[in-house]
């Protein structure tokens, strides 16, 4: 637990948020700010800033959560996207590791 971090209070359960999904590894809940009608954040409870500084079995793990999210929510079927941000220029802002899976429209290309 990073003390002033909002997903590792979000896995504390000291701020409320819609579970998707729950193991002992990882956590899945709905974007608070989503940017489409599915957009669900998938993050390892154990605090780690980003995908490089990850154990890469557990970047693994989580992406391989990724069709059961698809397909729980909905999207599996017309597609969706996964997008990892990473650090300040990659658009990450919150400092703990996690993967967006996008979908229930058609999304453009590029994302900026
Ligand atoms: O994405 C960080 C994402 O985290 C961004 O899409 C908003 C979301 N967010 C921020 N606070 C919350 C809470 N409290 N619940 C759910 N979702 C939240 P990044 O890739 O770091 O830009």
């Amino acid at each position: 637990m990073a003390e002033d971090c909002i997903f590792c209070k979000i896995i504390k359960g000291d701020i409320p948020s819609t579970k998707v999904y729950e193991d002992d590894k990882m956590i899945a809940i709905n974007d608070v700010a989503p940017a489409a009608p599915v957009h669900v954040l998938l993050m390892p409870k154990d605090h780690t800033a980003n995908i490089t500084t990850a154990d890469p079995e557990l970047v693994a793990y989580m992406l391989g959560k990724v069709k059961m999210i698809a397909e729980k929510t909905g999207i599996a079927e017309k597609g969706f996207r996964v997008v990892i941000n990473t650090g300040d220029e990659g658009g990450q802002t919150v400092k703990h590791l996690h993967i967006h899976v996008i979908g229930g429209k058609a999304l453009g290309w590029p994302p900026c």
